[in-house]
């Protein structure tokens, strides 16, 4: 199939699932065609059947505000419409859905019929979505799609209670490269990190206040308060890495936390860890924890959203009430004190990521956008 991808190219949980799934339907054969307004930045190289079209975002002296969900609209018609696309696939609902629809539309009074797929990947439902200034135009959005996936059952039941939704939604959870991310042997790496033999606890996100990496801080310096010989790497960057550290610097546990900033490859530093810290207020999946796990490493998170899920909770990681620090803290003491129990987590946390292979959900949305298709082939005889 030809198929058009849009989503935010950023550093993101939904910008890597679409960048992973285009790239993993480009070996399967597929054509895809990313739309988005940068380079998606999981996406390192272009192959013989990736191509990337750049949605360039207008200004004009009498626009207070860019206008890129219209820009968007018309490069989707464009490259539907040039590339014979079969197919448009749009990640977050807020605008890609809303463009796609309006494109599909225009592109109908063309004669040219495309169908679209929407998932839904998180705020675009459980925060951003349902605020009133885009709610109705996000219901419309869905209903109007021909295909609609979510990342999570949790987050399927959240569309649902939120929204007035009149169709099917069918949960097709994320996925993960396990050939990718594995545990490689990073002695040096680790060495360099934990001179006298720490251990390792890290933290990767966007620091979005929902993230609440700042609680990462909090149970750092408890654990160092218990005299654990532990160090922490923050990756990631956004509005909470300064509160962070700041934090870091009050509690006087900073020169023991190295704050990395944007990394790539991630697989690398998940390599020398020993416990993942999930600590966020939301979370529909939790990508980064699946990224974890598959490098052998186990996750204490927030017992929120579609993490149960993920994380089975005293088998692959732990599962602790929102913001309780205590908890959090006492359930990560119990991985790192213990070597028996380290090495039954995270040889259990290898095993739960792998049933997230790529392998076996990339399928699921190939025979999605075939049910698609055959619907509305159907439909238009
Ligand atoms: O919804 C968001 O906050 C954005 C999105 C992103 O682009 O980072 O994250 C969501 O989608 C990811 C991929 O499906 C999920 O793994 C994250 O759990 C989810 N984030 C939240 O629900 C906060």
């Amino acid at each position: 199939m030809k198929i058009g991808i849009t989503c935010y190219p950023v550093y993101g949980g939904s910008g890597v699932v679409a960048t992973e799934l285009g790239k993993a339907l480009a070996t399967r054969g597929h054509e895809i065609h990313f739309i988005a307004y940068s380079m998606p930045f999981r996406l390192e190289n272009l192959s013989e059947n990736i191509f990337f079209h750049e949605v360039d975002v207008n200004t004009y002296p009498l626009f207070e505000y860019p206008n890129y969900s219209l820009n968007l609209t018309s490069k989707m018609v464009d490259i539907a419409r040039y590339e014979e696309l079969d197919l448009l696939h749009v990640h977050y609902a807020i605008p890609h859905a809303t463009s796609a629809v309006l494109a599909r539309q225009i592109l109908a009074g063309e004669g040219y019929k495309i169908p679209i797929v929407t998932t839904l990947h998180g705020t675009d439902i459980t925060i951003v979505g349902r605020d009133p200034s885009f709610k109705p135009v996000v219901n419309y959005s869905i209903n109007e799609s021909d295909g609609v996936t979510a990342v999570s059952d949790y987050l399927r039941r959240e569309t649902f209670c939120r929204f007035d939704i009149s169709r099917d939604i069918q949960v097709i959870p994320n996925f993960i490269d396990t050939t990718r991310f594995r545990r490689q042997n990073k002695e040096h790496f680790r060495r360099a990190v934990c001179p006298n033999g720490e251990k390792v606890m890290v933290h990767i996100s966007n620091f979005r206040p929902v993230k609440n990496a700042t609680q990462v801080v909090e149970v750092f310096h408890r654990l160092r308060s218990h005299g654990l010989p532990v160090k922490l790497l923050m990756v990631g960057d956004g509005p909470e890495r300064a509160p962070a550290e700041h934090l870091s610097r009050e509690l006087g546990v900073y020169e023991d936390i190295r704050f990395l900033g944007k990394q790539q490859p991630v697989e690398e530093i998940l390599s020398i860890a020993d416990v993942f810290l999930m600590p966020s207020g939301s979370e529909t999946f939790g990508l980064a924890a699946l990224e974890a796990m598959a490098c052998n490493v186990p996750v204490v998170a927030s017992n929120i959203g579609g993490l149960p899920e993920l994380i089975e909770d005293g088998v692959s990681g732990y599962l602790c009430p929102l913001d309780d620090v205590d908890a959090f803290t006492d359930r990560v003491l119990a991985i790192l004190s213990s070597d028996d129990n380290l090495a039954s987590m995270s040889a259990a946390a290898r095993r739960r990521a792998e049933h997230f292979d790529q392998e076996r959900i990339v399928p699921m949305y190939e025979s999605h956008y075939s049910s698609v298709v055959q619907r509305a082939e159907a439909l238009s005889v």
